[in-house]
């Protein structure tokens, strides 16, 4: 590939953006093959999956302003379309995806790391919106991941002054969970991916699907979902090895690997 990477750490998967020369923007070429490499994950193997972008500077900058200056309409909506699409393919990945932003994270750079499940970033990250700058709305779901993840007020703010936040803004209004130093980030986003990794796959990847799928619905309905999702967990091998290993009294004995099945 042009300008993703990808690399297989046991049971760790690290997407890289490489595309430094422009700051790892988002051009047709880069989408396409981050579908790509999301279609290729072994999902049989693979239980956590961090993004970042090459580089000490630069997450993300955004789409490519370059690409996009002039496009028609159309051709803004299909580039739109297919944006959003990689976007929504990562949001609902079957297993979580940690951002590890390592840099600028502007218009649909933020867009990007809003679309995964954890983001932390680099000291010198930078965060913004910059779209009505530009002329246009941020295309690549920022009205509507910002809003629910920081609150409205602040996305609303963030949005329509196009301001840029530091790190430790980001940090204080909850759009990233931890701050590392720059040469820290990437192991803390492994460790953190190994963490999850040894859980039940089975278990997180239903926590993921509760969680997604009950923030869009009414708190009835959400409940209905969390309980279709713990009771899909019984009669699988992990959760008997997990209670199992729990009642065991024998205080001398081993936690293996669950088996996601
Ligand atoms: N696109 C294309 N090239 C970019 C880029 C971008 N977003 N950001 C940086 N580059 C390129 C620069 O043009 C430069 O290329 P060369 O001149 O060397 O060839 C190279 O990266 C280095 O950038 P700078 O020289 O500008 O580096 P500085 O350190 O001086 O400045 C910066 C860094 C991040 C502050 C600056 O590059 C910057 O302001 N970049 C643009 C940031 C930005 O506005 N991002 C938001 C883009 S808008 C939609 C779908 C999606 C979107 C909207 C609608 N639909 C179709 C529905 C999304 C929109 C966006 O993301």
């Amino acid at each position: 590939m042009e300008f993703v990477l990808f690399e297989q750490k046991n049971q760790i998967g690290i997407i890289t953006i490489n595309r430094p020369k422009a700051l790892n923007a988002l051009n047709s070429t880069v989408l396409d093959e981050l579908n790509e490499v999301l279609d290729s994950v072994d999902l049989d193997v693979v239980r956590c999956l961090i993004l970042t972008g090459a580089g000490e500077k630069s997450f993300v900058a955004g789409a490519d302003i370059g690409e996009m200056s002039n496009l028609t309409k159309a051709e803004g909506e299909a580039f739109g379309k297919k944006g959003n699409d990689v976007f929504r393919k990562l949001e609902t990945f079957p297993i979580p995806v940690i951002a590890a932003i390592n840099g600028f994270a502007l218009g649909g750079g933020c867009e990007i790391s809003m679309s995964c499940d954890i983001r932390i970033c680099s000291e010198n990250a930078v965060f913004g919106q910059p779209e009505v700058g530009l002329g246009i709305t941020p295309g690549f779901g920022g009205t509507q991941r910002l809003a629910r993840l920081v609150s409205p007020g602040m996305a609303k703010q963030l949005i329509y002054t196009a301001r840029n936040i530091k790190a430790d803004e980001a940090y204080r209004i909850g759009l990233v969970n931890a701050v590392y130093p720059q040469e820290e980030l990437l192991a803390q986003a492994e460790k953190m991916a190994n963490g999850i990794a040894k859980n039940a796959p089975i278990a997180v990847r239903n926590c993921k699907k509760a969680i997604n799928d009950g923030l869009d619905v009414t708190m009835d309905e959400a409940l209905v979902i969390e309980e279709k999702l713990f009771g899909d967990c019984f009669e699988t091998e992990d959760q008997k090895y997990g209670m199992a290993f729990f009642l065991d009294k024998n205080k001398e004995k081993v936690k293996e690997p669950f088996k996601n099945c």
